[in-house]
């Protein structure tokens, strides 16, 4: 059993890594420019088995079928500082030729009644493995750092209270949404101001 686990999840894990080499890739390209980086920093991971079987029972998804009906059992998070880089990031992914596009979710234009905020996107990704090539399904969730902490924050909570999250805690993460709503704006609005420090910044410790 646990090595057939193991089996299922190996091109899982080969993808992520992949990803995570690809798309850090892309940002120290653009650090070796002036031009800002529309990725701040990469993570991904590989759904733990528990997670997977958990989230089967509560879909109704049979596990010979998780494959295809479960998303995000390869999941890439990229975080970017403006929500402007995410339609840049979006338009990037749109654009590669090593993964197709078959779904996106704007959950910015859209938030969630949780409170949340993020893009996602779902790719089908070739992994050249033992036997030949093998497309599996791929999330990618793009968000700001501030959508990110509320994520973080959220995350936990709902872990702690098994998703029965008191009604005032509740409440406060909404109003602490709409404050990350609030601080993305402002950086917006200063983004000029902020990338001419950052380039000067780089510059200073190119030279130290
Ligand atoms: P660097 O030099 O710190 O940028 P791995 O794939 O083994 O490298 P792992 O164990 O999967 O990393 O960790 P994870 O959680 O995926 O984090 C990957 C990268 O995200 C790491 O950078 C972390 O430093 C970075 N990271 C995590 N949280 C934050 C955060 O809040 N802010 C920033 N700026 N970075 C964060 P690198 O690329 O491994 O190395
Ligand atoms: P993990 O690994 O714990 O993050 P569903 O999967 O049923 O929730 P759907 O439509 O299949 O919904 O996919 P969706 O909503 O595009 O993506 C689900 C993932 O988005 C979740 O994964 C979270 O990572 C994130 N997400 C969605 N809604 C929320 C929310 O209200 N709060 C937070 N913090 N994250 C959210 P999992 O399954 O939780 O896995």
């Amino acid at each position: 059993m646990e090595n057939q686990w193991e089996n299922f999840l190996s091109p899982y894990k080969q993808a992520v890594e992949e990803l995570k080499v690809k798309l850090r890739g892309i940002r120290s390209q653009f650090e070796l420019t002036e031009v800002h980086s529309p990725i701040e920093f990469v993570t991904g991971r590989v759904k733990p088995i528990a997670s997977i079987m958990d989230k089967a029972k509560r879909k109704g998804i049979p596990l010979n079928q998780i494959n295809e009906e479960m998303q995000d059992i390869a999941g890439m998070r990229i975080m970017c500082q403006f929500v402007d880089d995410i339609h840049h990031v979006v338009q990037m992914l749109r654009d590669r030729n090593d993964m197709e596009v078959l779904e996106e979710r704007d959950y910015i234009a859209h938030t969630k009644d949780s409170g949340y905020r993020s893009f996602h996107i779902v790719t089908r990704y070739p992994v050249q493995g033992m036997e030949g090539e093998e497309k599996i399904l791929v999330e990618i969730q793009i968000r700001t750092l501030a959508m990110n902490f509320w994520a973080t924050i959220e995350h936990s909570l709902n872990y702690k209270y098994s998703g029965n999250i008191p009604e005032e805690i509740k409440n406060r993460l909404h109003r602490a949404s709409e404050a990350a709503y609030q601080l993305d704006e402002e950086m917006s609005q200063i983004r000029g101001e902020i990338q001419e420090a950052q380039v000067i910044f780089s510059r200073k410790k190119d030279t130290e």
